[in-house]
């Protein structure tokens, strides 16, 4: 007779782990919170938006979900993300700013009503000196059945590490009514210079870009004191490597080969992407950039940007990938305006030194301020022509809130920027590698020199020699090729030094901006959609052609009537 087996008793069910969602506003510490249970050192960036996607976590058997923040003003992708997760979510643990307990209970606690739950109010350092909060928060507990944990995350307690254990055992309902409150817990961060009323804006924008520019010029000096050392051992490797059968020898050595292009990618792109993830990482963990956004807010209002656009404009100057995707943090709205300005005006990490090496091979350094004048000016202008009147009113409906400003955690910034060198080594160098190979094969093909026929009459109309249009066929594909297109094309005809200031200012503009890199363009298609990409593309393409002419024939014509 067969024996009947109780497969239980030998595959016990698993423990049935609760799922907890973190949630609260932007910045207030969910992240530092999760970090600190489980452990980890990396630190977090004070920077308010930081988290982008829902993160799980496993804590002494409880599934914890980092979600990022919430904004109760706008619309976007993210907030919309977790307010869906909330939906479905079996507890909450609702992070709460103590410099802000009345307006984040007000804005929040009709999303956790009735469900079950604890409170964790953060940023517990700042008021905890102040009797009548503490006496508060005793009140609060003793009306409501919920555990409320004061936490500082900058320095977690292994008391308050047990106390959030235990509550999570014991999760409470979170009453129908708000809690009220009467003592005063607001902490404004201090007024500082950027508040000054005609100093602050100019030092803030200074500060903003000083990023790209410190980049710039410090990885020039890098690239010059090194080249002499590089020169000889590639040349040699050119000289070896010329031998080789066709296709090889020209996707290895030929004026757009791989070895060819090396010295540019080691020498100019690679420092510049250090230094400048070294200065925005070191602003994002002391707030510092919020504190600059925050100031400029309303200016950017006028061209369909909020203060938080300008500043994911400038880390598009270290590559528009990541910027682009962060703004899944706008409003639906603005997204748009957004993704557009910097597509347009983010000259990245590979695009301004390629720049700048181009002005320097032309013995023009001197053309580098005019350029970025003429590119951020432009830009505006690109904004104010291609926003509408709803952007510019929704962008300037969330008003930003001033952050407090923080010592730098020097963990932080060193993890991104081991970050930011690894995705250099594992995405942006193997890219830059299979491009150069590809761009050689074609130009053995022809296919180059065909499509330089193509665009040449285009060049003309812009007043520009037609050499030039190589620059903007390798430009759309990887910025870096304008330096490919305009340093090695005197086989097209163009001699560098033979061209005026303005035509070489107006070549370089216009294969910097024509359109975005090939990889940007992709992203921007799986943010948005293919007919949001191509309409972009388009709209790029006509007013970068329409600022290229009016630059091109504009400045002779008005220095001739000047003369
Ligand atoms: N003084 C103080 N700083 C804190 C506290 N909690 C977090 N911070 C700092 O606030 C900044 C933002 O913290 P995050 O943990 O990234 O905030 P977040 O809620 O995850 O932010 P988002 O993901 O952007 O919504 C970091 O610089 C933290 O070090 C706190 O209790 N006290
Ligand atoms: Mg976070």
């Amino acid at each position: 007779m067969g024996q009947f087996i109780d497969v239980q008793t030998f595959y016990p069910e698993p423990k049935v782990k609760s799922q907890w969602l973190l949630i609260g506003k932007e910045s207030v510490g969910k992240t530092a919170l999760t970090e600190n249970l489980m452990g980890k050192k990396s630190g977090s960036s004070n920077l308010q938006g930081s988290s982008l996607f829902c993160q799980e976590y496993t804590w002494n058997g409880q599934v914890i979900t980092d979600t990022p923040g919430i904004q109760t003003r706008m619309d976007s992708v993210v907030t919309s993300q977790v307010l869906r997760r909330l939906k479905t979510s079996e507890h909450v643990i609702l992070t709460l700013k103590s410099t802000d307990l009345p307006s984040d209970l007000s804005d929040l606690w009709h999303m956790v009503q009735g469900r079950s739950g604890i409170v964790i109010i953060t940023y517990w350092d700042k008021v905890k000196h102040r009797e009548n909060v503490r006496k508060e928060l005793d009140k609060l507990r003793a009306d409501t059945d919920l555990a409320w944990i004061t936490i500082d995350n900058r320095h977690v307690t292994t008391e308050q590490l047990v106390q959030i254990e235990q509550a999570l055992t014991q999760p409470a309902r979170f009453p129908t009514e708000i809690p009220k409150l009467e003592a005063n817990w607001s902490v404004k961060p201090k007024q500082l210079v950027f508040e000054y009323a005609w100093l602050g804006p100019i030092l803030s924008l200074c500060l903003l870009v000083l990023p790209a520019w410190f980049a710039v010029t410090n990885a020039n000096a890098f690239a010059d004191l090194l080249y002499p050392y590089v020169e000889s051992p590639v040349n040699t490797l050119k000289n070896n490597l010329g031998t080789l059968p066709a296709p090889f020898n020209h996707m290895l050595v030929g004026d757009y080969g791989l070895i060819s292009m090396l010295p540019f990618l080691i020498l100019y792109a690679l420092p510049t992407v250090i230094v400048f993830s070294m200065i925005i990482s070191i602003y994002k963990t002391t707030g510092l950039i919020d504190r600059l956004s925050y100031r400029l807010d309303p200016f950017m209002h006028k061209i369909g940007l909020s203060g938080r656009d300008l500043v994911r404009v400038v880390m598009g100057f270290g590559c528009n990938v990541p910027a682009i995707i962060q703004t899944r943090n706008c409003s639906c709205c603005t997204r748009g305006s957004c993704i557009s300005a910097i597509s347009f005006g983010s000259a990245c990490s590979y695009q301004l030194p390629a720049t700048v090496a181009v002005f320097s091979a032309a013995g023009k350094p001197y053309l580098t301020l005019p350029y970025l004048l003429i590119l951020a000016v432009t830009t505006c202008i690109y904004l104010l022509l291609t926003t509408t009147k709803q952007q510019r009113n929704a962008a300037s409906y969330n008003l930003l809130s001033r952050g407090f400003l923080q010592p730098p955690n020097w963990r932080f910034a060193l993890s991104e920027m081991v970050g930011v060198m690894k995705s250099f080594f594992n995405t942006a160098f193997p890219l830059f590698v299979v491009i150069c190979l590809l761009v050689g094969f074609l130009e053995w093909l022809g296919v180059i020199e065909s499509l330089t026929h193509f665009i040449a009459p285009l060049m003309t109309m812009v007043n520009l020699p037609e050499g030039a249009a190589i620059a903007v066929i390798l430009g759309a594909i990887r910025k870096d090729g304008l330096a490919i297109g305009l340093i090695d094309s005197t086989s097209q005809g163009l001699k560098l030094t033979e061209i005026t200031d303005i035509q070489l200012l107006c070549a370089v503009y216009l294969a910097g901006v024509m359109l975005p890199c090939v990889v940007s363009l992709l992203t921007i298609v799986r943010e948005m959609s293919l007919g949001f990409a191509s309409r972009l593309a388009m709209r790029q393409i006509f007013w970068a052609l329409c600022f290229t002419l009016a630059l091109s024939w504009g400045v002779p014509f008005i220095s001739t009537v000047f003369a």
